[in-house]
Parts: structure tokens; sequence; C-alpha cells
């Protein structure tokens, strides 16, 4: 009896304390973690997810780590970044890829990652970019791009897709419409495609025509169907024309039927890629209505069901993936965008106009239950987007929900007229969600995709193998190779450039081949020129190799731009450049010589040529 009565004064004691404690930084109830301990990922510790939110507007992916909300990087892909070094100077494969698809900017709106029997593998990151109707590919070894594809007869490329469950394809919508001839001069009707594209070779293998426009895509878990939502059916060329119709359509793509269509030869070949048309291939694709301008497509991770956010009509439509036929159509709120899912049945609606997600239960909905709607929450504003942490896959996490906000007044500190976009984070983890955190990112995130960091970490590269265009150490060389031409092979290393400075003239072009010769991670070394255009970044055991123009007569130091010891300030050498007639003994070109050896004729300055 006294121990039990103990016991309880005990217990009481240790809920006092909690209590006390929780009024003292006044969030929580008594008995859960607070919000804040949610999120709280200490100095030193690692976050449980990556995140990979696209960057909109800003051409590219930002990495961040979830439940911290800590942003770890950003992956440039179709806008050039010096930090990164990536597509920053001629020489660079991917710059060079950017200029000939469309410029030197994008518009990303959805990551998807490759998957292995419905999982995440973590090998790559597509992502589109709707203005220049391109795909970008990102290695998640190295978190660098490594591949822009212009698809051709489409553009506006919008929603994607991986085809489950070994992402067979990509699937890229073509969201604007385009005369279906080609031709402006041509009253045709206007109409968009899919584009079905080869993953590895990143090359489009079809295409399927769809009178209407495509937004959003998903694909059946099994690989049979592309879904795609279709909010012109109507093919109006202007706005109020394209709201005529109650019901517009998902589109679902028989893939195997596409394919069996296109080894027929039955597609017309137009600028090299196959476009099947579903009115000359009956069977390929089948409309399905749903109500007034769809936006998202999602299926169900048990891949039973896909459902169709009504946008304009307050209901989200549930299509059985079999028969393709409509088994229900919820209410769930005003301006339902996209949907995503946890591991126990539930679906969460984005409500862009209610600034809500709302939480309901699917089996429920589908059996006309009335208590379908679990919870609500608000949202700081106008979501868009949302994920839930393996929301796209086979086997939700149910743990955290990020909403993707586009009109977020009030937030932050203001900044200008243009406020920072807001993320919220939501513990979908019990019965009722609760918002976790707030955090903002520049413009402007649309969609989200997660992997485990368990899966991802251990695959991710820091060192590079050096290549056979590798300069080793000892290997440096300043070599004449044509009468206005220059190759310098440099390395770089703590905290020091071999060589440290070299001679050309006025009107020479300078190739410069740099290789980072550490072997140790994060030992990241910059190059920078001054008045040259000119900063690249090379991680460890990285080449690069840049063509500039010698420039006007002067001394220009080269120099580390990434902070690498305590000796990183002297990280710098010179290129001298000779007037071009001066007369300065710079020996004939063809006598071109080892930096480091000896040099007949060459002012002490100077390196040889
Ligand atoms: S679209 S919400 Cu690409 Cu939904 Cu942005
Ligand atoms: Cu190398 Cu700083
Ligand atoms: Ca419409």
């Amino acid at each position: 009896m006294k121990t039990k009565k103990l016991a309880l004064f005990a217990a009481g004691l240790a809920a006092a304390a909690i209590g006390l404690r929780m009024v003292g930084c006044g969030s929580a109830r008594s008995g859960r973690t607070t919000a804040a301990e949610k999120v709280y990922v200490a100095p030193g510790e690692l976050d449980k997810y990556y995140a990979f939110l696209s960057g909109g507007q800003s051409g590219s992916v930002f990495v961040v780590g979830i439940p911290s909300c800590r942003i770890l990087r950003e992956i440039p892909i179709f806008e050039p970044r010096a930090a990164y070094g990536y597509a920053v100077h001629d020489g660079d494969p991917r710059r060079a890829e950017l200029a000939a698809t469309g410029g030197l900017w994008g518009d990303t709106h959805h990551p998807v990652l490759s998957e292995k029997n419905g999982v995440y593998d973590g090998r790559y990151l597509w992502i589109n970019d709707l203005s220049n109707g391109r795909l970008g590919r990102v290695r998640l070894d190295t978190f660098e791009t490594d591949r822009i594809l212009k698809i051709p007869n489409l553009q506006g490329a919008h929603g994607i897709a991986a085809v489950s469950p070994d992402t067979k394809y990509i699937v890229v919508n073509g969201e604007f419409e385009q005369p279906t001839d080609g031709l402006v001069t041509n009253p045709a009707p206007y109409t968009s495609v899919v584009a079905f594209v080869d993953p590895e070779k990143m090359e489009v293998k079809f295409e399927v025509r769809v009178a209407g426009n495509i937004d959003i895509a998903d694909t059946s878990k099994d690989g049979r169907y592309a879904f795609s939502t279709v909010y012109n059916l109507e093919q109006g060329k202007e706005q109020n024309s394209m709201m005529v119709f109650d019901r517009d359509a998902v589109a679902a793509i028989d893939i195997p039927a596409a394919e069996k269509a296109v080894a027929e030869g039955r597609g017309e070949i137009r600028n090299g890629i196959p476009i099947l048309d579903p009115a000359e291939v009956p069977g390929i694709m089948t409309l399905i209505p749903v109500p007034k301008n769809p936006h998202g497509v999602n299926v169900t991770p048990d891949g039973k069901y896909v459902m169709a956010s009504g946008k304009l009509s307050p209901t989200v439509t549930i299509i059985d993936t079999k028969t393709l036929k409509i088994v229900a159509e919820p209410e769930v709120g005003l301006g339902p965008l996209h949907t995503t899912f946890d591991d126990r049945g539930n679906a969460f609606t984005s409500l862009f106009l209610d600034s809500q997600v709302v939480k309901w239960n699917v089996q429920k909905a589908v059996k006309g239950a009335p208590d379908y709607i679990v919870d609500r929450i608000n949202i700081h504003y106008n979501i868009g987007h949302l994920q839930a942490v393996g929301g796209e896959t086979m086997h939700p996490y149910g743990d955290y929900l990020l909403a993707l906000n586009k009109l977020s007044k009030d937030q932050y500190l203001p900044v200008g007229p243009d406020m920072p976009e807001a993320q919220e984070l939501i513990d979908i983890s019990g019965e009722k969600m609760r918002m976790l955190a707030s955090f903002p990112t520049p413009p402007e995130p649309h969609d989200a995709v997660f992997i485990e960091a368990k899966i991802l970490a251990p695959k991710v590269k820091q060192v590079f193998t050096p290549g056979p265009e590798a300069i080793a150490a000892g290997q440096e060389s300043v070599v004449r190779t044509g009468p206005h031409e220059v190759t310098v092979k440099m390395t770089m290393t703590r905290s020091a450039y071999t060589p440290d400075h070299f001679e050309v003239r006025e009107g020479d072009r300078v190739t410069f081949q740099l290789t980072n010769v550490e072997t140790i991670r994060d030992m990241i070394h910059g190059f920078a020129l001054p008045d040259h255009d000119l900063n690249v970044a090379l991680p460890p055991g990285y080449t690069k190799t840049i063509t500039v123009d010698a420039g006007k007569p002067g001394v220009y130091w080269y120099y580390c731009t990434n902070f690498c010891s305590a000796l990183h300030l002297e990280m710098r050498g010179r290129m001298l450049v000779q007037p071009r007639d001066s007369n300065v003994a710079i020996p004939d070109w063809k006598a071109a010589q080892n930096v480091k050896g000896p040099v007949q004729g060459v002012p002490s300055t100077g390196a040889a040529r």
C-alpha cells in the first residue's frame, strides 16, 4: 500500500516536472514531445531523410534535411552556378547542353526518383524544366546534374513521373498544346503529347498525342498505365474557353499497348520520334471523365486507386486502376490540388483555397461512409503541393508531411516585395495532424520527394577517382600548342597552385586543364581568374578543362574561392599577359617544355611555352 502511494507520488512529481518544462517552452501538451523537439536535430547529429524540393524559377533543386528543415545544398540544373563549378565556363558539357536546348535558366517543378522493385534505389533524380521543354537528370552519388534532354514535339514539360516499379521510362507531359500538324498557318486543332523517355540513355522512345492538354503525371504501381490530368479537354486557346466543360479527364495510357503499336510502326515520325495518335491506334489511351480542370493525379501506395484532385471542383475522384472506372468522388474542400498518403490507408489532400490539408480515409470514402474526413489543419497559406515521406511509393513512412505553400504572407521578416516561399512540416504519425515547423526557401518550390538517409547517404561519393584527363602532381606544364594557343596543365592542393605563375601573350587562347589532386573529402578548391569571367570549384579528384582569352596585358591573380586551410588566402598565382608587341623574349611556341623543366631563353619570370 505504502509503496503504491509512493509510486503514485513519484509519478505525480514526474508529471509535474514535465508539465513545468512544457509550460516553460510554451508549446506543448503533456505526455507528448513538443513540436520543437520533433524537429530538433542536435549539432553533430544527422537528419533522417533527404528532401529534394524543386527550385521552381531557380532552375534547381533544394536539398533539405528532414525533420530539421535545414537546407543542405542546392543542385543547379538549368542554371549555371559558380559556387558548384556548374555550367559556368564554355568547356563545360552541361553549359553546352543548356545553351543548345533552350537557355541558361529553367522552371523546375517535379522531382522524381529512380526506383527498383518499387522502392527508391538512390541512383537518379529527374526534374522537368517547364519553360523550355526539358528534362534534367541528377546523379545522386555526386548530387550533380549529368544530362539535360530537350524533348522534341513538346512545349511546357510539366508533370513527370517514373514508371513503377523499375523506372522503365520517365513520363513527361506537355502542358502547352501545339498545332497538331506543327504548322501555325493551319487551323488544325491544338494537341499535346506525353513523352516516354528512356531513363538511362536519356532519349525519347515514343510519344502519345492527347487531344487536350496534359498537366500532372503518375503511373500505376505495376507499370501498366501512365496517368495524366487533362484540364483543357475543350482544347480552348483562351482561359475562359478552358473552363466550359463540367468534366475534363484523366488520361490513362496503356504502356504495353503503346509499346506494341510503336513496334508495329504505327507512329507518325516527327523529329525522329514516333508519335502515336489514339484516334488512329484505338486502345492505347482511355479518357476517364473527372470534374472540372483537375490538377494532381496520385496513385495509392497499394496501387488500387488513382486520384484526381478537382481544383475547380471540391472533390477528389477515385478511379480503380484495373477497371479505370470511377468508384467514388468524395468532397474534401475548396481547391483540391494534390494528394499524398500515409501507411495506414489515409490520403492527405492540399486545399489551395481553404489553405488546409485535409486528411481522409480512402476505404471509407470508397464505401461511401459519411465519416471519411479524419482531420484538417490550417496552412499558411495557399498550399500547392504536399508530400508525405514515401507517399509516392508502395511503402509510405507515415511520419512527416511537407506542405509547399504559395502565398505565405507574414511568415518571415519582410525582405522586399518578394516574400520567401514557405514550407511547413507536419507530424502525421498520430490521428490528428500537428504543425511542427515552417522554413523559407528561395523561389519557388512546387513539389518535393524524400529518400531515407539510410538508403542514400552510403551511396554518396565524396572523393572522385581521377579520370584519364587528370593531371598528376609533378606532371604540370605550360605548353604553347599553337601560334595563339597555350595549354596550362595545373594541379591544386592545400594551399597552392602548380604552376603558381606563367606567361602568355595578348591574343592567346589559354586552356586550363585543372586537377584538384586532393584525396580527402570536402577539400574543394576554387579557381577564379579576375576579369576573365571565370570561377569554378573542383571537388577532390576532379579535372576541368576551360579555355579563355588571355585578355588585356596585365597581371591577373588566380585565387582559391573555397576556404581550404589557414593558407587559403595565400592560395593564389599569377597569369602574366604580355602585350602583343612586347619585346620580352617569348620563345617559339614549338619549343614547348614542361614548366618545371630547364628552360632556355626564357626570362626569369616566365614559364616555358
Ligand atoms: S504544379 S502546385 Cu507543377 Cu501543382 Cu506546382
Ligand atoms: Cu584552396 Cu582555398
Ligand atoms: Ca476544362
